[in-house]
């Protein structure tokens, strides 16, 4: 009886949790789509639904008309008529089943069709090839000649067709408002297209457990109109044939001198070794999930492992105040469209 009525007083918790799960960053979530390969998905959820609840409803109605209308009455002493099989029965319980199974079968099937559909569409379709890390997103945009790391830049209302990679381990793409989710596999090349109807920043999750922090392993999709992806692209660009701009900033001494070079790029090609860093001051979050401020970004470079557990950066704990200064706001200038 008491643990019935603890169980009661968290409702109203499970409740806010329940609503809030939906809040926050928003659109962690397929319940509100933002583009058709969602759309699709989710009214095929709604279908699904109808059917099922169709089923439960029509299951409990008929069971609790017999449960009262068969009940034994009081006084009444009688054996009920024994029945043995009904052809007739049989055969309707057999066809609804089947019935709706065609209900589903069919848009599902011609559906699978359109999702996997990777042919390019309209002389603008975006290739991007992304490789999964544990725990981090590569982003090569190979016809425009430049890497991007855990942000992963788009055009609205045009078909983006990923690539997808895994360098290590298994690992899924999965931008829930967008999408429905492929896997990333070692060796092998899977594809996923999407559409982003409206700019925003929807948010990405591996949906693979890839290692401890699997959980961890957020990326973001941003989607802007063709001019400001243009914009942004060029921006990407520019850094890629001439870091010399970016060597001469004050802290790039530190961030070369600690070697941290060696695993981030910040123009150009990336590295398989770290995100990419050449628009690290646009980001929102620091690996892919700490909200983006100087004492976060300290912490991550002083101690990744506390804060993303079995990550593949080194800790830094020894660096003087100043160097770290000094090297967060040369992080902070990284960006691309000023
Ligand atoms: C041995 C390779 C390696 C070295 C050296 C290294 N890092 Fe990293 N770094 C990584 C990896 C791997 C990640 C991604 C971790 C994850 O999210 O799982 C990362 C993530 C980061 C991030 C977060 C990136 C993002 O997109 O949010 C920052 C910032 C960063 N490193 C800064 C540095 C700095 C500054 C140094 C030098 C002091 C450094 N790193 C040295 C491998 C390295
Ligand atoms: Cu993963």
């Amino acid at each position: 009886m008491r643990n019935w009525k603890n169980a009661l007083r968290l409702l109203p918790l499970s409740l806010l949790v329940f609503f809030m799960t939906g809040c926050g960053e928003a659109n962690l979530t397929a319940l509100d789509p933002k583009g058709p390969q969602a759309q699709w998905i989710y009214d095929k959820m709604l279908l699904s639904l109808f059917v099922m609840i169709f089923v439960a409803a029509f299951v409990f109605a008929v069971f609790f008309i017999i449960l009262i209308k068969f009940r034994r009455k009081p006084g009444d002493d009688t054996y009920p008529k024994q029945v043995h099989g009904s052809t007739t029965l049989e055969i309707i319980w057999t066809a609804i089943p089947i019935l709706l199974l065609a209900i589903l079968a069919v848009p599902t099937i011609t559906g699978s069709f359109m999702l996997a559909d990777t042919e390019p569409e309209g002389d603008h379709t975006v290739h991007i090839k992304v490789t999964g890390h544990q725990f981090w997103w590569q982003f090569d945009y190979e016809d425009e000649g430049f890497t991007a790391g855990q942000d992963v830049y788009i055009p609205t209302g045009e078909k983006v067709i990923f690539e997808l990679h895994a360098s290590d381990v298994q690992h899924s793409f999965w931008v829930p408002a967008l999408a429905g989710k492929v896997d990333n596999v070692p060796g092998i090349t899977n594809h996923l297209w999407l559409i982003a109807d409206e700019p925003g920043i929807y948010k990405g999750k591996c949906t693979e457990l890839c290692g401890p922090e699997h959980a961890l392993m957020d990326f973001k999709v941003v989607a802007l109109d063709r001019p400001d992806y243009d914009a942004w692209v060029a921006g990407m660009q520019a850094k890629a044939e001439d870091s010399s701009e970016v060597l001469a900033r004050q802290g790039y001494e530190v961030f070369e001198n600690q070697g941290c070079i060696g695993c981030h790029a910040i123009s150009g090609a990336g590295s398989d070794l770290g995100p990419t860093l050449t628009n690290f001051g646009e980001r929102t979050v620091v690996a892919g999930y700490l909200e983006y401020t100087d004492e976060n970004l300290e912490a991550w470079i002083r101690d990744p492992e506390s804060l993303k557990q079995g990550n593949n950066m080194p800790a830094y704990p020894d660096l003087s105040d100043e160097d770290m200064a000094a090297l967060i706001a040369f992080l902070k200038s990284l960006k691309v469209n000023e």
